[in-house]
Protein backbone atom coordinates (compact mmCIF):
# COMPACT_ATOMS: atom_id res chain seq x y z
CA UNK A 1 0.00 0.00 0.00
CA UNK A 2 2.40 2.36 0.92
CA UNK A 3 0.41 5.68 -0.67
CA UNK A 4 0.50 8.94 0.92
CA UNK A 5 -2.68 10.77 0.30
CA UNK A 6 -4.02 13.97 -0.26
CA UNK A 7 -7.88 14.80 -0.03
CA UNK A 8 -8.77 18.54 -1.28
CA UNK A 9 -12.64 19.04 -0.25
CA UNK A 10 -11.99 16.85 2.80
CA UNK A 11 -14.51 18.90 4.65
CA UNK A 12 -17.30 18.11 2.37
CA UNK A 13 -19.81 15.51 2.45
CA UNK A 14 -18.19 13.00 0.62
CA UNK A 15 -14.92 13.96 0.98
CA UNK A 16 -15.25 13.80 5.01
CA UNK A 17 -16.42 10.09 4.81
CA UNK A 18 -13.55 9.50 2.14
CA UNK A 19 -11.36 10.80 4.73
CA UNK A 20 -12.37 8.79 7.90
CA UNK A 21 -12.25 5.50 5.64
CA UNK A 22 -8.77 6.36 4.13
CA UNK A 23 -7.71 6.91 7.03
CA UNK A 24 -9.03 3.76 8.73
CA UNK A 25 -7.06 1.56 5.79
CA UNK A 26 -3.77 3.55 5.32
CA UNK A 27 -3.62 5.33 8.95
CA UNK A 28 -3.84 8.72 10.36
CA UNK A 29 -0.22 10.09 9.48
CA UNK A 30 -0.67 8.62 5.51
CA UNK A 31 -3.95 10.34 5.07
CA UNK A 32 -3.58 14.22 5.04
CA UNK A 33 -7.20 16.21 4.68
CA UNK A 34 -7.21 19.51 3.74
CA UNK A 35 -9.60 22.45 3.09
CA UNK A 36 -10.29 26.35 1.91
CA UNK A 37 -11.51 26.94 5.50
CA UNK A 38 -11.68 25.25 8.60
CA UNK A 39 -15.86 24.37 8.25
CA UNK A 40 -16.10 20.82 9.86
CA UNK A 41 -14.23 19.86 13.02
CA UNK A 42 -14.92 16.59 12.86
CA UNK A 43 -12.60 16.28 10.26
CA UNK A 44 -9.99 19.20 10.89
CA UNK A 45 -9.53 17.46 15.01
CA UNK A 46 -9.12 14.00 13.21
CA UNK A 47 -5.75 14.06 12.13
CA UNK A 48 -3.57 15.80 9.76
CA UNK A 49 -5.30 18.95 8.22
CA UNK A 50 -4.20 21.64 5.89
CA UNK A 51 -5.84 25.04 4.98
CA UNK A 52 -5.25 24.32 0.87
CA UNK A 53 -6.66 26.55 -2.00
CA UNK A 54 -7.56 24.00 -4.19
CA UNK A 55 -7.49 26.77 -7.28
CA UNK A 56 -4.15 27.89 -5.93
CA UNK A 57 -1.49 25.82 -7.60
CA UNK A 58 1.45 27.16 -5.75
CA UNK A 59 -1.09 26.25 -2.71
CA UNK A 60 -1.55 22.76 -3.56
CA UNK A 61 2.07 22.02 -4.98
CA UNK A 62 3.11 23.71 -1.79
CA UNK A 63 1.40 20.52 0.71
CA UNK A 64 2.48 18.07 -1.92
CA UNK A 65 5.54 18.58 -1.60
CA UNK A 66 5.07 18.85 2.41
CA UNK A 67 3.92 15.68 2.71
CA UNK A 68 5.83 13.73 -0.27
CA UNK A 69 2.22 13.02 -1.46
CA UNK A 70 1.70 10.89 -4.37
CA UNK A 71 -2.51 10.54 -4.88
CA UNK A 72 -4.91 12.88 -4.81
CA UNK A 73 -8.79 12.90 -4.12
CA UNK A 74 -10.28 16.03 -5.28
CA UNK A 75 -13.57 16.35 -3.82
CA UNK A 76 -14.00 20.01 -3.69
CA UNK A 77 -16.55 21.47 -6.54
CA UNK A 78 -19.37 23.55 -6.96
CA UNK A 79 -22.75 21.41 -7.35
CA UNK A 80 -25.43 21.77 -9.65
CA UNK A 81 -27.95 24.00 -7.79
CA UNK A 82 -25.43 26.57 -6.48
CA UNK A 83 -23.66 26.58 -10.12
CA UNK A 84 -26.65 28.12 -11.39
CA UNK A 85 -26.34 30.66 -8.59
CA UNK A 86 -23.05 31.21 -9.55
CA UNK A 87 -22.58 30.05 -12.78
CA UNK A 88 -18.32 32.37 -13.22
CA UNK A 89 -16.90 30.54 -9.41
CA UNK A 90 -18.34 27.11 -10.12
CA UNK A 91 -16.66 26.86 -13.53
CA UNK A 92 -13.51 28.66 -11.88
CA UNK A 93 -13.23 26.50 -9.12
CA UNK A 94 -14.32 22.99 -10.82
CA UNK A 95 -11.97 23.44 -13.73
CA UNK A 96 -8.62 24.91 -11.96
CA UNK A 97 -8.98 23.09 -9.71
CA UNK A 98 -8.47 19.77 -11.99
CA UNK A 99 -5.92 21.41 -13.95
CA UNK A 100 -4.08 21.95 -10.73
CA UNK A 101 -3.95 18.37 -10.16
CA UNK A 102 -3.81 16.79 -13.46
CA UNK A 103 -0.77 19.31 -13.66
CA UNK A 104 1.04 17.82 -11.09
CA UNK A 105 0.11 14.35 -12.27
CA UNK A 106 1.67 15.36 -15.85
CA UNK A 107 4.61 17.00 -13.77
CA UNK A 108 5.47 13.55 -11.68
CA UNK A 109 4.83 15.49 -8.72
CA UNK A 110 2.11 12.71 -7.79
CA UNK A 111 1.46 9.60 -8.93
CA UNK A 112 -2.99 8.76 -9.50
CA UNK A 113 -5.67 10.87 -9.15
CA UNK A 114 -9.22 10.87 -8.19
CA UNK A 115 -11.62 12.91 -9.61
CA UNK A 116 -15.68 12.78 -9.10
CA UNK A 117 -17.98 13.35 -11.85
CA UNK A 118 -21.99 13.15 -11.86
CA UNK A 119 -24.80 11.81 -13.14
CA UNK A 120 -25.28 15.96 -14.47
CA UNK A 121 -23.07 15.18 -17.36
CA UNK A 122 -26.01 13.60 -19.18
CA UNK A 123 -28.59 16.26 -20.21
CA UNK A 124 -32.45 16.32 -21.51
CA UNK A 125 -31.39 14.52 -25.07
CA UNK A 126 -29.46 11.37 -23.17
CA UNK A 127 -32.24 8.32 -23.12
CA UNK A 128 -33.16 8.45 -19.16
CA UNK A 129 -33.55 5.07 -18.93
CA UNK A 130 -31.02 2.94 -17.99
CA UNK A 131 -28.74 5.70 -19.35
CA UNK A 132 -25.50 3.67 -21.31
CA UNK A 133 -22.25 4.77 -20.55
CA UNK A 134 -21.68 5.72 -23.96
CA UNK A 135 -24.30 8.47 -25.37
CA UNK A 136 -25.81 11.50 -25.70
CA UNK A 137 -24.38 14.29 -23.14
CA UNK A 138 -25.80 17.93 -23.65
CA UNK A 139 -25.60 19.22 -20.18
CA UNK A 140 -27.58 22.05 -19.30
CA UNK A 141 -26.45 23.15 -16.24
CA UNK A 142 -22.79 24.66 -15.16
CA UNK A 143 -22.01 22.31 -13.32
CA UNK A 144 -22.78 19.15 -15.90
CA UNK A 145 -20.91 21.60 -18.09
CA UNK A 146 -17.79 21.47 -16.07
CA UNK A 147 -17.92 17.87 -15.44
CA UNK A 148 -18.48 16.52 -18.77
CA UNK A 149 -15.09 19.31 -19.85
CA UNK A 150 -13.58 17.67 -16.95
CA UNK A 151 -14.25 14.26 -17.90
CA UNK A 152 -12.57 15.07 -21.67
CA UNK A 153 -9.76 16.66 -20.12
CA UNK A 154 -8.97 13.52 -18.00
CA UNK A 155 -8.67 11.12 -20.92
CA UNK A 156 -6.86 14.06 -22.53
CA UNK A 157 -4.05 13.93 -19.80
CA UNK A 158 -4.41 9.65 -19.55
CA UNK A 159 -3.97 9.28 -23.36
CA UNK A 160 -1.07 12.14 -23.85
CA UNK A 161 0.80 12.33 -20.59
CA UNK A 162 -0.27 8.75 -18.92
CA UNK A 163 -1.55 10.40 -16.19
CA UNK A 164 -3.28 7.91 -14.04
CA UNK A 165 -6.89 9.87 -13.27
CA UNK A 166 -9.64 7.50 -12.48
CA UNK A 167 -13.16 8.92 -12.19
CA UNK A 168 -16.78 7.93 -11.47
CA UNK A 169 -20.20 9.71 -12.05
CA UNK A 170 -21.70 9.85 -8.59
CA UNK A 171 -25.50 9.56 -8.56
CA UNK A 172 -27.07 11.70 -5.91
CA UNK A 173 -25.30 10.91 -2.46
CA UNK A 174 -27.12 9.90 1.01
CA UNK A 175 -25.11 10.22 4.37
CA UNK A 176 -26.00 11.16 7.91
CA UNK A 177 -22.96 12.86 8.99
CA UNK A 178 -22.12 15.41 7.04
CA UNK A 179 -25.11 17.46 5.35
CA UNK A 180 -24.72 17.65 1.04
CA UNK A 181 -24.85 21.67 0.17
CA UNK A 182 -26.03 23.17 -2.84
CA UNK A 183 -27.06 20.23 -4.76
CA UNK A 184 -30.37 18.72 -6.56
CA UNK A 185 -30.41 15.63 -4.79
CA UNK A 186 -29.84 16.99 -1.23
CA UNK A 187 -33.69 16.45 -0.86
CA UNK A 188 -33.22 12.92 -0.47
CA UNK A 189 -30.85 13.82 2.95
CA UNK A 190 -32.38 16.72 4.17
CA UNK A 191 -35.94 14.71 4.18
CA UNK A 192 -34.30 12.11 7.03
CA UNK A 193 -33.27 14.97 8.99
CA UNK A 194 -36.56 16.81 8.87
CA UNK A 195 -38.84 13.83 9.68
CA UNK A 196 -36.75 13.20 12.33
CA UNK A 197 -36.64 17.29 13.78
CA UNK A 198 -40.13 18.40 12.48
CA UNK A 199 -41.73 15.28 11.30
CA UNK A 200 -42.34 16.73 8.25
CA UNK A 201 -40.93 17.96 4.93
CA UNK A 202 -41.82 20.56 2.15
CA UNK A 203 -39.87 18.85 -1.11
CA UNK A 204 -38.54 21.08 -3.68
CA UNK A 205 -39.16 18.61 -6.05
CA UNK A 206 -42.08 17.02 -7.23
CA UNK A 207 -43.56 13.75 -5.77
CA UNK A 208 -43.20 11.72 -9.14
CA UNK A 209 -39.18 12.90 -9.64
CA UNK A 210 -37.15 9.97 -10.47
CA UNK A 211 -33.04 9.75 -9.82
CA UNK A 212 -30.47 7.85 -9.29
CA UNK A 213 -29.36 7.94 -5.94
CA UNK A 214 -26.70 5.84 -3.26
CA UNK A 215 -26.06 5.27 0.21
CA UNK A 216 -22.41 6.99 1.38
CA UNK A 217 -20.63 3.33 2.20
CA UNK A 218 -21.60 2.35 -1.60
CA UNK A 219 -20.17 5.51 -2.95
CA UNK A 220 -17.11 5.31 -0.82
CA UNK A 221 -15.96 1.76 -1.70
CA UNK A 222 -16.87 2.47 -4.94
CA UNK A 223 -14.15 4.93 -4.51
CA UNK A 224 -11.86 3.01 -2.95
CA UNK A 225 -12.61 -0.17 -5.35
CA UNK A 226 -11.86 1.93 -8.37
CA UNK A 227 -8.50 3.52 -6.66
CA UNK A 228 -7.51 0.15 -5.73
CA UNK A 229 -8.19 -1.83 -9.15
CA UNK A 230 -5.33 -3.00 -11.53
CA UNK A 231 -4.10 -0.30 -13.76
CA UNK A 232 -5.02 -2.09 -16.96
CA UNK A 233 -8.42 -3.10 -15.52
CA UNK A 234 -9.44 0.74 -15.72
CA UNK A 235 -10.23 1.02 -19.32
CA UNK A 236 -12.53 4.29 -18.94
CA UNK A 237 -10.28 7.12 -18.29
CA UNK A 238 -13.33 9.60 -18.54
CA UNK A 239 -15.54 8.70 -15.70
CA UNK A 240 -17.85 5.53 -15.35
CA UNK A 241 -21.17 5.10 -15.17
CA UNK A 242 -22.06 4.14 -11.33
CA UNK A 243 -25.53 3.33 -9.90
CA UNK A 244 -27.42 1.84 -6.84
CA UNK A 245 -30.64 2.64 -6.65
CA UNK A 246 -33.68 5.30 -7.97
CA UNK A 247 -36.50 6.67 -6.18
CA UNK A 248 -38.91 9.61 -6.12
CA UNK A 249 -39.85 12.05 -3.09
CA UNK A 250 -42.88 9.96 -2.67
CA UNK A 251 -40.81 6.49 -2.85
CA UNK A 252 -38.61 7.82 0.11
CA UNK A 253 -41.17 9.25 1.67
CA UNK A 254 -43.33 5.89 1.65
CA UNK A 255 -40.00 4.39 3.50
CA UNK A 256 -39.63 7.17 5.73
CA UNK A 257 -43.47 6.66 6.86
CA UNK A 258 -43.13 3.12 8.04
CA UNK A 259 -40.83 3.55 10.73
CA UNK A 260 -42.28 7.64 11.62
CA UNK A 261 -46.50 6.85 10.33
CA UNK A 262 -47.19 10.69 11.13
CA UNK A 263 -44.53 11.84 8.75
CA UNK A 264 -45.97 14.37 6.47
CA UNK A 265 -44.21 15.30 3.06
CA UNK A 266 -45.89 18.52 0.87
CA UNK A 267 -44.47 19.58 -2.62
CA UNK A 268 -43.04 23.08 -3.62
CA UNK A 269 -41.11 22.75 -7.07
CA UNK A 270 -38.47 25.16 -7.58
CA UNK A 271 -36.09 26.16 -9.90
CA UNK A 272 -34.51 22.97 -8.82
CA UNK A 273 -36.89 20.86 -10.91
CA UNK A 274 -35.91 21.64 -14.01
CA UNK A 275 -32.51 20.63 -13.40
CA UNK A 276 -33.47 17.14 -11.60
CA UNK A 277 -35.79 16.50 -15.17
CA UNK A 278 -32.58 17.40 -17.38
CA UNK A 279 -30.74 14.29 -15.58
CA UNK A 280 -31.30 10.64 -16.18
CA UNK A 281 -34.08 8.28 -13.72
CA UNK A 282 -31.38 5.45 -14.31
CA UNK A 283 -28.39 4.80 -14.68
CA UNK A 284 -26.37 1.83 -16.52
CA UNK A 285 -22.98 0.72 -15.24
CA UNK A 286 -22.63 -2.11 -16.48
CA UNK A 287 -18.47 -0.94 -17.57
CA UNK A 288 -17.81 -0.97 -13.74
CA UNK A 289 -19.32 -4.25 -12.90
CA UNK A 290 -17.72 -5.84 -15.61
CA UNK A 291 -13.94 -3.80 -15.24
CA UNK A 292 -13.27 -3.93 -11.74
CA UNK A 293 -16.18 -5.71 -10.51
CA UNK A 294 -18.57 -2.93 -8.67
CA UNK A 295 -21.18 -3.84 -6.38
CA UNK A 296 -23.49 -1.83 -4.45
CA UNK A 297 -25.20 -3.33 -0.98
CA UNK A 298 -27.80 -0.91 -0.47
CA UNK A 299 -31.39 -0.46 -1.16
CA UNK A 300 -33.91 2.05 0.07
CA UNK A 301 -35.01 0.20 3.06
CA UNK A 302 -31.93 -0.45 4.70
CA UNK A 303 -30.80 3.47 3.73
CA UNK A 304 -33.87 4.39 5.64
CA UNK A 305 -33.29 2.41 8.80
CA UNK A 306 -29.93 3.57 9.20
CA UNK A 307 -30.30 6.81 8.23
CA UNK A 308 -32.86 7.45 10.85
CA UNK A 309 -30.95 5.19 13.70
CA UNK A 310 -27.94 7.61 13.21
CA UNK A 311 -30.32 10.85 13.00
CA UNK A 312 -32.21 10.01 15.74
CA UNK A 313 -29.02 9.50 17.94
CA UNK A 314 -27.62 12.80 16.56
CA UNK A 315 -31.18 14.41 18.05
CA UNK A 316 -32.20 13.44 21.06
C1 LIG B 1 -25.98 17.43 -7.29
O1 LIG B 1 -27.18 17.21 -7.03
O2 LIG B 1 -25.58 18.46 -7.83
C2 LIG B 1 -24.99 16.35 -6.96
C3 LIG B 1 -24.73 15.45 -8.13
C4 LIG B 1 -25.79 14.54 -8.61
O3 LIG B 1 -23.65 15.46 -8.66
N1 LIG B 1 -25.43 15.59 -5.83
Amino acid sequence: MGSKILIIGACGQIGSELTFALRDIYGDNNVVASDISYSNLDVVNSGIFEIVDAQDYASVKTCVEKFNIDTVYLMAALLSATGEKYPMKAWDLNMTSLFNVLNLARDKFIKKVFWPSSIAVFGPTTPVNYTPQYTVMEPTTVYGITKQVGERWCEYYYSKYGVDVRSLRYPGIISWKTLPGGGTTDYAVEIYHEAIKQGKYECFLKADTELPMMFMDDAIKATIDIMHAKFEDVKIRSSYNLAAISFTPETIAESIKKHIPEFKISYKPDYRQDIAESWPKHINDSYAREDWKWKHQFGLERITEDMLMHLKKKYE
